[in-house]
């Protein structure tokens, strides 16, 4: 896709169950693609089974790269995140660097984006893997965006919120520096009114949890998210 000019996004988790009618649902939602990605309990087996349960729709696909072992041919897109804030090194480059070595000479880059990660919630999974010191202030928040933007020209920056739902003031502040580089916010979002919020200032907008346990509301987003975008075309 030109630019990943996706608005909205689901994050389906391939460690967790969803059964065939809210997959459907999911699919058929309208949402512009389906991120495949977790942070534990992710294997080989359970993402070929969700891709393989995906495939059957015509929404495209993501994987989100969080271990090796589990990255798989057949997938439209592959994002691999780098932690930007991390203190272990591993997710800055580290297993960036060992895949490569053993994988770079067969990659399509043309499939491949890399996300820079900011994480602002220090408790989410991710946080601890990444060994995140804290929640990034809005200065570091700043300097992490024109570093994604001019220093390192990603593709991408994701304000990775999981689990909470953050602050729109922030997030706006982070686009007011981010013009070639898409800015992602993902996080706690469980409402449409939530979604249109994040949606007003963000690229894209991700939904994950919600999913499982309030489907409902989770499909309102995907309207509410498109929505905002029309508006704002006008
Ligand atoms: C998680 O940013 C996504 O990586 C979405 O967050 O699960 O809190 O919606 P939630």
């Amino acid at each position: 896709m030109d630019n990943y000019n996706f608005q909205h996004l689901f994050k389906l988790d391939p460690a967790k169950s969803i059964d065939d009618e809210a997959l459907t649902k999911i699919a058929e939602s309208g949402t512009d693609g389906i991120i495949v990605g977790g942070t534990d309990g992710v294997t080989l087996e359970n993402v070929l089974d969700l891709l393989a349960r995906i495939r059957r729709f015509s929404v495209p696909v993501i994987l989100e790269v969080s271990t090796i072992e589990s990255v798989t041919p057949g997938f439209d897109f592959y994002f691999i995140p780098t932690v930007l804030n991390a203190t272990d090194l591993q997710y800055v480059n580290g297993l960036h660097h060992e895949a490569l070595k053993e994988y770079g000479h067969m990659m399509n880059w043309e499939e491949i984006a890399t996300e820079g990660y900011c994480i602002m919630n220090p408790h989410c999974k991710a946080a601890e893997r990444a060994k995140v010191d804290g929640v990034p202030t809005e200065e570091d928040v700043v300097a992490y965006a024109q570093m994604a933007e001019h220093m390192l020209h990603l593709p991408l920056f994701y304000m990775e919120y999981s689990g909470t739902y953050g602050s729109v003031e922030l997030v706006e502040e982070a686009a007011r520096h981010l013009h070639d580089t898409k800015l992602i916010y993902g996080g706690g979002i469980r409402t449409k009114e939530q979604a249109k919020e994040m949606a007003e200032v963000a690229d894209i907008v991700v939904v994950g949890n919600v999913i499982y346990d309030d489907l409902t509301n989770a499909l309102r987003t995907v309207r509410a998210v498109h929505d905002v975008k029309k508006e704002r075309s006008l």
